[in-house]
């Protein structure tokens, strides 16, 4: 066979053999993909610093291209199987056999993975297998045959587009935003007003609230979970004296409240971009955890999302007076968008949002942290991470030029639930200058600061550290984000320049 055929004909078949899989996938359950299960897989098994160099680089696009990668894969895979095949259609079934059976072993390996799954990737299996060996059969040796080997290879990657396309809308047939749409949340008591002078955005920090579209997002879900608030359950249970099963209007009907807090991820190199700012709309978790009635010795609260994503919290983190826990339903305003853990996800001030935030929570187990390691520290995170104190230089921005003379240098700095004391400033190593902080809003968000300096012509690097309200100033000793949170003095190099 020619070349350009047998590739065609692998190219075609691995194609079929996805779209078949995503379709049956849609009809059953869409985490049963097997393209999805095996991205899924990639993400659990992948060493915590290639997760964080994926992130770092690709940022919020890094499930997108991860997702391209394998379609790269998959499609030279393809080529290799049809480059092999010229003689004999057996090198390609069999390894269109094997990639189904690691389609089969990555849909069963999911934690989410139910019942009827495993007839997504089976398909895949079946359709891969048959797609081959019938366009195979019908390559000609010779020209002659061409105008029916190329009608048949046209149909079957139609027949692919039409059943991938089907299979996302099937997905998408869940009407998730109709459920989202239909949902007010009327919190009984407000966050305050965010008071005049709580940021210094005009001078390069971020604004107090961070727009929900703005607002930094990290998590494993390849795609977003889509759970309807009318599916939604809770259930808690474990060591407490009365299980609960909770539905999305039991909460309702619990007081609604409104508290503006920040949210911070470990995975922060100092310096880093992951943390945001909300009004959370929610209700209290003690008091539910109370209601269930903990029992003595349950120090870990372990929670699921309905991807199969856990998370361990100390209980005692949330059952402290004030510790402002919440299951929240919503965010500025609305109802959580669906990448923020719609239709509830969990909120614990001043603890790191591997340890605290599950997005589209859907279990919660009172246990033991000796019982139980959830998903980050399997993989060799801290069981407990409570935020560090910690500050960041946002004006001048690395390498910037700016005037000579008077500027202003600003940041932010954080150490939730704690507070901030004081944020000091220092350049070229000069002697430690105290900045002015913004207006506080609550010591659950982080705090603004800004300092007018008067620098000459040249090369300068500052430096800041807060102080937290316990006395605790940062360190300077340069810590990596593992296992608990990244240590050390944010500076930046910039020029001041006359004229500029
Ligand atoms: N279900 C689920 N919840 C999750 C995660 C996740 O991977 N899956 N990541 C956590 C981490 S590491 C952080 S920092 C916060 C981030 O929440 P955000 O994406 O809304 O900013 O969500 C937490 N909740
Ligand atoms: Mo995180």
């Amino acid at each position: 066979m020619k070349a350009t055929r047998s590739i065609l004909v692998g190219l075609v078949s691995v194609a079929a053999a996805l779209a078949a899989g995503h379709l049956v996938a849609g009809l059953v359950s869409p985490l049963a993909s097997p393209f999805l299960a095996v991205g899924n897989t990639a993400i659990d098994l992948t060493p915590h610093p290639v997760k964080d160099f994926a992130v770092r680089t690709f940022g919020e696009n890094d499930k997108l291209v991860l997702l391209a990668g394998m379609a790269v894969v998959l499609a030279a895979l393809g080529v290799v199987a049809g480059l092999l095949s010229r003689r004999s259609p057996w090198p390609g079934t069999v390894l269109a056999g094997v990639l189904g059976v690691v389609g089969i072993a990555a849909v069963l390996a999911r934690p989410t993975t139910t019942g009827w799954s495993v007839v997504a990737p089976i398909a895949s299996l079946v359709v891969g297998v048959a797609a081959f060996r019938w366009l195979w059969a019908r390559s000609p040796a010779e020209v002659p045959g061409r105008r029916k080997f190329l009608i048949s290879t046209a149909a079957i990657a139609a027949g692919a587009g039409v059943a991938a396309v089907g299979g996302q809308l099937l997905a998408g047939r869940v009407d998730v935003e109709a459920s989202r749409r239909g949902i007010t949340l009327r919190p009984g008591q407000k966050a305050p007003e965010i008071p005049f002078g709580a940021d210094f955005s005009r001078e390069g920090t971020p604004t107090f609230l961070t727009p929900n579209s703005k607002f930094y997002r990290v998590d494993t879900a390849l795609s977003v979970p889509r759970m309807r608030a009318e599916d939604w359950r809770l259930r808690v249970h474990g060591m407490v004296d009365n299980e609960l099963v909770l539905t999305y209007d039991d909460l309702l009907r619990r007081p609604l409240v409104e508290k503006t807090i920040t949210l911070v991820c470990v995975s922060n190199e100092v310096g880093g971009p992951y943390i945001s700012t909300s009004n959370f709309i929610g209700v209290d978790l003690a008091d539910l955890l109370r209601e269930a009635g903990v029992k003595n010795g349950a120090d870990q609260l372990a929670t699921r999302s309905v991807d199969g994503w856990t998370c361990g919290t100390p209980v005692a983190s949330i059952m402290a007076p004030g510790s402002n826990a919440m299951l929240a339903l919503g965010m500025n305003g609305e109802p959580l968008p669906l990448e923020r853990g719609f239709p509830v996800r969990m909120v614990v001030p001043g603890l790191y949002g591997y340890v605290s935030a599950t997005k589209w929570l859907v279990d919660a187990e009172l246990t033991t942290f000796d019982a139980f390691d959830p998903y980050w520290a399997q993989r060799g995170w801290g069981k407990k991470a409570p935020v560090k104190v910690m500050s960041r230089i946002d004006r001048p921005k690395a390498f910037e030029r700016v005037p000579a003379g008077k500027f202003v240098v600003a940041g932010i700095a954080w150490a939730q639930h704690i507070g901030i004391d004081r944020v000091e400033v220092r350049v070229d190593g000069g002697p430690w200058q105290e900045a002015t902080l913004a207006t506080e809003v609550n010591v659950d968000t982080w705090r603004m600061w800004r300092i007018e300096l008067d620098l000459a012509q040249g090369n300068h690097t500052v430096e800041c550290r807060a102080t937290d309200r316990t006395g605790l100033t940062q360190t300077s000793d340069r810590a990596a984000p593992v296992p608990d949170g990244a240590t050390g003095w944010h500076s930046m190099v910039f020029t001041s320049v006359a004229g500029a």
